[in-house]
């Protein structure tokens, strides 16, 4: 392909709103022009970077027995009502009236329109199991689209829908997803965790988030040092170990005057001791009613952990007012000591109970109690998981210590059971021919929100540097002076038999200084770099190798065999990336 006839907009400058790496390359390296907030053209090298990674989804997802289709994006709201979340979704879900002034969405997944379509067409154990999936456009008006391709509101997903007559079939399904997904992101060159999730409102047992390990990574990985246990912060389970009670009698309760003293640093340096002998003390609204929730001093509370205690549909910090009807005093003096436990619940992480001599709020606006023991100050009617696991923290699941890790949510595999079979009617005859509701499973890959992960964990100070395996051409190949004939028809002639070879080529054939083009090279980020100066009268062109600046004299006649092995050498080294 020659470069003069490509729309390759690169830029020197972006706008500042650009923050990250990824969504800074894509706009100079003449990727991608943004069209509104969160909405985005795909320019040619973008475009060929997806269609690859498209294919590699495709033979996966076919190997693992998926048929293709593709829906609609337009859905009736009627769908939407079988399932109730026409009103569950807010603004994030792109509706409009057709012509006739009937309602629609915007499909910002597909769950209802393909278990109607699988509910009017099978109804047989005999059709089962199924797995359909698409690859296409997805509509969510994110409120705050931000990072390029990471977070927009139109977007590309591969979502897979798998249907099984019993949870067998189902784990069988979510199993070939999971390997499936692992070699889709091995393939792709992403260093990557399969991390255990929160079900959150799907619902349903065992999900898992594929993160791309990157520092600009909204979700928080707590992963082991040793073994393949890797969780989101919101799911992580801290395993409880009692720790030995010291033998000596705590003292009394003593009230003590902490004017102003609200915070758990305040209060360490106020009294001169460790946040871990501070009960911190927060009153949670759970759906309809308040409950205190206590964490010791240096942990901090898992809400997501809240939530699922209670299977509660909210969960919210209580307001300064309720606070005071509650307590008698103002947040930061708040504690569990004559708190009635009939009048609201008093919840506790497990390592409050070994709390010794430990310091609560008094209830009282600038005083706090010390001198306090769970159990003889003040009664707990559950202890549980409800903290954050922090880095250090013993791994729940055989040995090692927990570490932290940013990451891009990538893909997401759910069990989700019958909870859209039921609710649309999509049963089946079993063989005692007893109508049963469908066992789902799904299934998504952010496609364009990949592409941009790929960037974000492959570029340098000069700009990309694409894995093999989804580099939009193999080889970029440059004249250092495309007026030099002898240098413009080497090059035409290198072009044409790297082509013939079945190698993608980009010739870079643009009467520019040869600084630009290989600054447009570099940004541009293709694993090889063909350079071809006066030397090509010898017979010899430089290849460059951009992920590791190597530089090899290469005979002409020798260059296909050359490239092909860099290539292959190049692509082994990426699809197992440093794990
Ligand atoms: C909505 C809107 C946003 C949404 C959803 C619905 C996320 C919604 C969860 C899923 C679950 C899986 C199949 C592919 C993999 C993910 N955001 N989810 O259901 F109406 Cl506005 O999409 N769906």
């Amino acid at each position: 392909m020659k470069q003069s006839q490509m729309l390759i907009p690169t830029l020197r400058e972006v706008p500042a709103d650009a923050e990250i790496a990824s969504h800074k390359l894509l706009l100079r390296a003449g990727m991608a022009r943004q069209l509104a907030s969160g909405i985005y053209t795909y320019l040619p090298l973008s475009l060929r970077v997806l269609q690859k990674i498209q294919a590699i989804v495709r033979e996966e997802m076919n190997r693992a027995g998926a048929q293709e289709i593709l829906m609609p994006a337009m859905q009736p709201a009627e769908l939407w009502n079988q399932t109730g979340r026409w009103d569950v979704y807010g603004p994030e879900l792109v509706r409009l009236f057709d012509r006739h002034e009937r309602p629609f969405a915007l499909g910002p997944t597909h769950e209802e329109v393909v278990t109607s379509l699988v509910r009017d067409d099978v109804n047989s154990y005999k059709k089962l199991p199924l797995n359909l999936y698409q690859i296409q456009t997805k509509f969510r008006d994110e409120v705050r689209p931000r990072f390029g391709l990471i977070r927009c509101r139109e977007f590309i997903m591969k979502d897979a829908y798998s249907f099984d007559i019993n949870q067998e079939g189902l784990d069988r399904n979510f199993q070939a997803m999971f390997d499936a997904y692992t070699r889709i992101f091995t393939r792709v060159g992403l260093n990557f965790r399969a991390v255990e999730a929160d079900a959150g409102a799907i619902g349903g047992k065992g999900t898992y988030e594929f993160m791309a390990l990157c520092d600009i990574g909204e979700d928080t990985i707590a992963y082991s040092t040793e073994g393949d246990y890797a969780a989101n912060l919101e799911k992580a389970e801290v395993v409880y170990k009692p720790s030995r009670q010291p033998d000596t009698k705590t003292p009394d309760l003593v009230k003590i005057h902490t004017p102003g003293v609200k915070t758990i640093a305040q209060l360490t340096q106020f009294l001169g001791i460790e946040a871990n002998r501070i009960i911190k003390s927060l009153i949670y609204r759970v759906d309809d009613k308040l409950v205190m929730v206590l964490v010791r001093g240096d942990h901090e509370i898992n809400e997501i952990k809240l939530k699922n205690l209670f299977d509660a549909t909210n969960v919210s910090l209580a307001k300064e007012d309720e606070i005071r009807t509650l307590t008698g005093a103002p947040a930061g003096f708040i504690g569990p000591v004559g708190i009635d436990g009939e009048e609201v619940e008093i919840i506790a992480d497990n390592y409050v109970q070994d709390v010794y001599d430990g310091v609560v709020g008094a209830n009282e606006a600038d005083y706090h109690l010390k001198h306090v023991k769970p159990g003889r100050d003040f009664q707990v009617k559950t202890y549980t998981d409800l903290r954050n696991i922090m880095e250090g923290d013993d791994c729940p699941r055989g040995g090692g210590k927990i570490k932290f890790a940013r990451g891009v949510e990538v893909g997401h595999v759910f069990k989700l059971g019958t909870k859209y079979s039921q609710a649309m009617g999509a049963t089946f005859l079993d063989e005692n021919g007893r109508s049963q509701p469908m066992i789902m499973g799904c299934y998504g890959i952010g496609v364009s929100r990949t592409l941009a992960a790929i960037i974000e964990q492959n570029n340098d100070e000069n700009g990309i540097i694409w894995p093999v395996a989804v580099a939009p051409f193999h080889v970029h190949v440059i004249p250092v002076n495309v007026k030099v004939d002898e240098q413009r028809k080497a090059s035409e002639r290198i072009a044409e038999t790297l082509g013939a070879a079945g190698l993608e080529v980009l010739y870079d054939d643009r009467p520019e200084r040869a600084g630009v083009k290989f600054k447009d090279a570099d940004l541009i980020g293709l694993p090889l770099r063909i350079t071809v100066s006066d030397k090509a009268q010898e017979g010899i062109v430089e290849v460059r190798v951009r992920r590791t600046g190597e530089s090899y004299e290469v005979q002409i006649d020798n260059l296909t065999a050359f490239v092909k092995e860099q290539l292959t050498r190049l692509d082994r080294s990426q699809t197992n990336p440093s794990r």
